[in-house]
């Protein structure tokens, strides 16, 4: 009931990403869509796996307890993915948005002074697929680490 109300709070801002919003039959365990978006720490890792063929879209929230900056660092383990991640308001505004840049180790959202309220991350893959973690830190910019070697060099 909870899912099916947040469905229809959020259709309006939404609509272009979730066009089955009502269809939670099919829902499963999957995160493809913003009503059934996965918790994430404030503070935290996070690891998912995004592919442009059969998993092109995955949406987490964190809820920030009080006003303060959010710090999202996204390491994708394959650096040729084309993704694009992005964080939005429970209204589905987005705050911040980048796409992925193979030459930089991580990709960062950056959100001063967040209110209090529940966000959603989205990432998502339109070729190619990879594993990623997200690295999310409160009032500070994170650790440069994955902590899981996901940084290392990668073969040419
Ligand atoms: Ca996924």
């Amino acid at each position: 009931m909870y899912e099916r109300l947040l469905c229809l709070a959020l259709l309006p801002a939404v609509v272009a990403f979730a066009p089955s919003c009502g269809d939670t039959s099919a829902a499963g365990a999957g995160d493809g869509e913003i009503q059934t978006a996965l918790p994430m720490e404030p503070n935290g890792l996070l690891d998912d796996r995004v592919d442009a063929d059969d998993d092109p879209d995955d949406w987490k929230f964190v809820q920030v307890d009080q006003q303060d900056d959010l710090f999202l660092l996204f390491f994708f383990d394959n650096p040729r993915i084309q993704a694009e991640v992005a964080l939005y308001t429970g209204a589905g505004n987005r705050v911040v948005s980048t796409r992925h840049d193979a030459a930089n180790e991580y990709d960062l959202l950056q959100a001063p002074s967040l209110a209090e309220g529940r966000y959603y991350v989205h990432v998502t893959a339109s070729s190619g697929s990879s594993v990623y973690t997200i690295r999310s830190s409160m009032g500070q910019m994170p650790l440069m680490s994955s902590d899981g070697g996901n940084t290392e060099p990668r073969p040419e």
